[in-house]
């Protein structure tokens, strides 16, 4: 038996996170790991649902300031670390997250340029060293990504920023996983069948080191 984790998946829009999402709730189920839960950030309660849709849709009433937005991001937070991921965990759940802190970092800091050092102070002074066990980060182009994205839907209010803006989050999210040792980079630029494909050989490989 391998004790409960905590798995993240991160990647600019249209990377595939929802599939990959999907490839690795199957991968757990075939390690006979049955006690699973799906969460997304900001989401995933009632509050942080409510902060999700402020967020996302209100282009029109006025400008966001950048730390307003991170502020908001970590509200969203730590309402769902401190009232369903860590309890789950506790509980022998395995929860995968689409989204988490590696989020504000590329795209409240390298994005909209707040400083690292001011975001993680903020992420210790409230969830201290609670960190994934895994954070699989699908790495795509911009103008791939964003070019899927608006096939799927139309875009919201973070999807409208510049290429520009994108470029710089991407940066920023190779910047930090270079110093992350759980973190696994997949490129996602590649056809589904092989992302997918990519996604669970490093999934398996993983599970079979917690295992030894
Ligand atoms: N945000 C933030 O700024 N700071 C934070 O701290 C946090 C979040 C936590 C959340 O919105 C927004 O909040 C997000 C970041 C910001 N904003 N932006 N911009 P969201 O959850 O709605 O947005 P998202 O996470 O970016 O979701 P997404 O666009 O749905 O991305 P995805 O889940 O990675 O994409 P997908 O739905 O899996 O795929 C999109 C389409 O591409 C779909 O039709 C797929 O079939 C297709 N696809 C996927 N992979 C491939 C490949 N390999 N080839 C071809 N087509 C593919």
């Amino acid at each position: 038996m391998i004790k409960s984790k905590f798995i993240v998946i991160e990647g600019l829009e249209g990377a595939g996170k929802t599939n990959a999402s999907i490839c690795i709730q199957h991968t757990l189920k075939e390690y006979n790991i049955k006690n699973i839960m799906l969460v997304r950030q900001p989401g995933s309660t009632p509050i942080a649902e409510k902060i999700r849709k402020l967020i996302k849709n209100n282009f029109h009433i006025e400008d966001f300031v950048k730390e307003t937005e991170l502020l908001l991001m970590y509200a969203a937070r730590i309402q769902l670390v401190k009232k369903i991921i860590q309890p789950a965990l506790k509980k022998g759940i395995w929860v995968i997250s689409d989204r988490h802190d590696l989020s504000s970092l590329a795209y409240q800091g390298g994005g909209l340029g707040i400083k690292k050092k001011l975001i993680n102070q903020l992420k210790y002074l409230f969830l201290k060293d609670f960190i994934p066990d895994l954070t699989i980060y699908l790495d795509v182009y911009p103008e791939i990504g964003l070019k899927r994205a608006s096939k799927r839907s139309k875009l919201d209010r973070i999807e409208h920023r510049s290429l520009n803006f994108f470029k710089k989050t991407r940066e920023s999210y190779l910047k930090n996983i270079k110093l992350d040792k759980k973190t696994i980079k997949i490129n996602a630029n590649l056809d589904i069948q092989i992302v997918t494909q990519n996604i669970k050989s490093q999934i398996l490989k993983w599970l079979e080191k917690k295992i030894v």
